[in-house]
């Protein structure tokens, strides 16, 4: 196992579109197990492989108190949305420090694989609707923060690039 690099915004690879795994063989398991140690030590609920530079649709997730209900998403896909929508205050390791409101469906389907290869289906809602349609979004090549006001990302590249000059 290893610890990955996370790409920090506004670092242009953030905009970049993963592609759909081909297959999920120890590659993609390596890759799984190296992003989950990641998230775990960062410390994170959901990572997505744009964040350390892959560019594939691979997510993990772990919501739970004890830290120990990974959950893996491979090539997920959005099968309903509700037309109900929520508003909730995110944050992102890519964008350490900056939490806001932003607005999505308080609940979707999701089919996805598993770590095994084997595909599944999940109806989510609460947080875990909120995370996966966050994380989905860095495999399209899109932050949270560009769902604020020009404004507010413009005060967050500024606060980016000052840590960027007085590293942690
Ligand atoms: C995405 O975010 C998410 O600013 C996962 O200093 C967040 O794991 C989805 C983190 C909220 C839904 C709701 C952020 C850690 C972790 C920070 C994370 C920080 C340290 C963010
Ligand atoms: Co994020």
């Amino acid at each position: 196992m290893a610890l990955l690099n996370i790409l920090q915004y506004p670092d242009p690879r953030l905009h970049k579109v993963a592609k759909p795994v081909a297959e999920v063989d120890d590659r993609i398991r390596k890759l799984v197990a190296d992003m989950a140690e990641t998230m775990y030590d960062a410390p994170g609920i959901g990572l997505a492989a744009t964040q350390v530079d892959v560019h594939e649709q691979v997510i993990v997730m772990d919501l739970s108190e004890t830290r120990d209900e990974l959950r893996v998403f491979i090539n997920p896909e959005i099968l309903w949305r509700s037309d109900e929508q929520k508003t909730y205050e995110e944050g992102c390791l890519s964008v350490p420090g900056v939490y806001d409101e932003v607005q999505r469906a308080e609940r979707v389907r999701v089919r996805a694989l598993d770590e095994k290869g084997e595909r599944f289906e999940i109806d989510a809602d609460d947080l875990l609707a909120v995370c996966i349609q966050h994380e989905m979004d860095h495999l399209k090549g899109r932050v949270f923060v560009e769902y604020l006001s020009p404004l507010k990302r413009n005060r967050i590249k500024q606060k980016m690039k000052k840590l960027e000059r007085q590293p942690a």
